[in-house]
């Protein structure tokens, strides 16, 4: 196995990172005339969100060919050289896997659906009478297909119909696939809501959406040793699962080396932090003590089963961390790098979602024409058909959108940032040409160098990877402090996440006989006086090495 354990991966969105032919989306090719950026930035891996075939109603996770590139990307020839020249930068490619569901349009989809007995019907999960699950994008989670009578599944958009993990031929086709992959040189695979692939036999009412019922479903951790067994057992490749709704206890299962399983896991419960009683579709603000107490729970309970983390704030999914945690204006590049290290000093593998190393923006689109998302058209559908009113609307969509991470990728200062000489298909942020990777390499300060200096320092220092995370000051309204305990040393990491100063006591209940020997990052030029009393200025953070006395 890869060294997982010491890796820093970097997410690509391609259809937004940069077009090489010079059109209105991105394709390989301007992934591979980005690369020389990325072995600069330091990373081990690309993760690039599904580029094969796809009618794209989601963007490319609706798959309708799973050996082919979507024209819009390129060719095949051009992913091979992707790879290739990844290779040569020491960078290896993270494939990302959609097998909960295909497309509708995938040939398996349209085979079944023809007639009851089609060999490919039972590929798909078929009911004569819907239960009350909901799509995670608004709406039954059934639809009505009339040429045979039954209604599908589709945990996702009705164009993405669930694969049906329980018939071994769906299994079997997987796997054959994934060692397709995993045989043309890629260093990994990123799983989709690999943890919803097992659903109960008897489709149980749910006064909720279901997904207490198929959320690591019964089988779920049998397939994953089927497939460690099938793909990954005697390779060296890393692969991470997004858990949708998981808890603790099964993500420790997916990521213990032992179980056989997975690399590590993302899930998501430290982004739920702005939902109210779990709804997302809502203006709120976040509750840092929530924020604090998930991350600090998973940190310790990941630890103490032998686990491991997948690390990120950003993703394709969620809006811009510095529009959501930090602040975009008055203080965007302190706040901006004080969330990339609070995030890097955890366990675990952290991601990087394309633009956070710049610190980019949510766009703040007020207007519904300017969304391109799949799932906030629905929700927006939805809305207004309840009655919500225009503006009100808006603001949900404005503060919680996917769109919000999707705007293109800031280069420069030329014609649409950069990305491609064409108008990009979905709008770029007003400050897209002052938030650029050309801006920010000239400047040591920027927060482009800080997320650099972030990814070197894990190579440099062990206790980012091994040391005991230790929560301090857990009630503390305004400050995140820990502590990563080693042998006779240990890191200390303080941040500040409002905007205003704040004291802390550097007491000897904190400092247990240890004392500051360096510096080992911050995010104002002048370091502070670390004894006593210390007083953050907005949105500081650093992190320090102590040693035992
Ligand atoms: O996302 C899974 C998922 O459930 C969410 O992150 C989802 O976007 C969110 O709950 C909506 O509120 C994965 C992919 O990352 C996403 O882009 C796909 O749309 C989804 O699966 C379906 O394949």
């Amino acid at each position: 196995m890869r060294d997982w354990q010491n890796s820093v991966i970097y997410q690509v969105y391609p259809k937004s990172f940069h077009s090489h032919r010079g059109e209105a989306t991105g394709d390989l090719l301007g992934v591979v005339a980005k690369l020389d950026y990325l072995q600069w930035l330091g990373v081990d891996y690309v993760w690039l969100t599904p580029f094969l075939r796809s009618p794209q109603h989601d963007n490319g996770y609706d798959i309708s060919d799973y050996y082919a590139i979507d024209p819009s990307y390129g060719t095949m020839a051009d992913c091979e050289l992707l790879i290739d020249e990844a290779e040569k930068r020491g960078i290896k490619l993270m494939l990302d896997i959609v097998v909960n569901h295909t497309s509708t349009e995938h040939p398996w989809f349209q085979q079944a659906r023809t007639s009851l007995d089609n060999p490919y019907r039972d590929f798909y999960i078929w009911r004569d009478q819907p239960n009350n699950w909901q799509s995670k994008f608004g709406g039954s989670a059934w639809d009505y297909e009339a040429q045979t009578g039954q209604y599908y599944l589709h945990l996702f958009d009705h164009t993405q119909a669930d694969l049906n993990w329980d018939n071994p031929q769906v299994r079997a086709e997987v796997f054959k696939m994934m060692r397709f992959w995993r045989d043309k040189g890629v260093g990994g695979f990123r799983l989709d809501v690999i943890n919803l692939i097992s659903k109960p036999a008897d489709f149980p009412e749910d006064p909720s959406d279901g997904r207490r019922f198929y959320t690591d479903g019964p089988h779920v951790h049998q397939y994953l040793q089927e497939m460690h067994r099938e793909v990954f057992a005697g390779h060296d490749l890393i692969n991470v699962g997004e858990m949708s709704s998981t808890t603790l206890e099964h993500c420790i299962r997916y990521s213990r080396p032992e179980s056989r399983e997975l690399s590590m896991t993302f899930n998501f419960h430290h982004l739920k932090v702005d939902y109210v009683n779990q709804q997302k579709w809502v203006v709120a603000n976040f509750d840092f003590l929530a924020l604090k107490r998930i991350l600090s729970e998973w940190q310790v309970g990941m630890q103490a089963g032998g686990g491991w983390n997948a690390l990120f704030w950003c993703n394709h999914d969620q809006p811009r961390v510095v529009s959501r945690f930090g602040d975009d204006k008055e203080h965007w590049a302190a706040s901006a790098k004080m969330l990339g290290t609070a995030m890097h000093f955890l366990q675990g593998t952290p991601f990087i979602y394309q633009g956070e190393e710049l610190g980019m923006t949510n766009p703040g689109f007020d207007h519904i024409k300017q969304y391109r998302d799949v799932e906030t058209l629905n929700i927006y559908r939805l809305k207004r058909e309840a009655g919500e009113s225009e503006s009100s609307s808006m603001a949900t969509i404005m503060q919680k959108s996917r769109d919000s991470a999707r705007t293109p990728m800031q280069w420069s200062d030329e014609a649409n940032a950069g990305f491609s000489s064409a108008k990009p298909w979905i709008n770029m942020a007003a400050n897209a040409s002052q938030i650029t990777v050309k801006s920010q390499l000239d400047d040591t300060d920027s927060v482009l160098h800080h997320y650099r200096r972030l990814i070197a320092l894990r190579r440099n220092e062990p206790l980012v990877k091994d040391g005991l995370y230790r929560p301090l000051l857990l009630d503390h309204e305004r400050i995140w402090a820990y502590l990563r305990d080693g042998v006779g040393e240990r890191l200390l990491v303080v941040n500040n996440f409002y905007g205003s100063e704040c004291a802390i006591e550097l007491t000897e209940e904190i400092l247990e006989g240890y004392t500051i020997q360096r510096n080992v990052i911050s995010n104002y030029p002048d370091c502070l006086p670390l004894t006593g009393r210390v007083l953050l200025r907005p949105y500081e953070s650093f992190v320090v090495h102590l040693s035992q006395l």
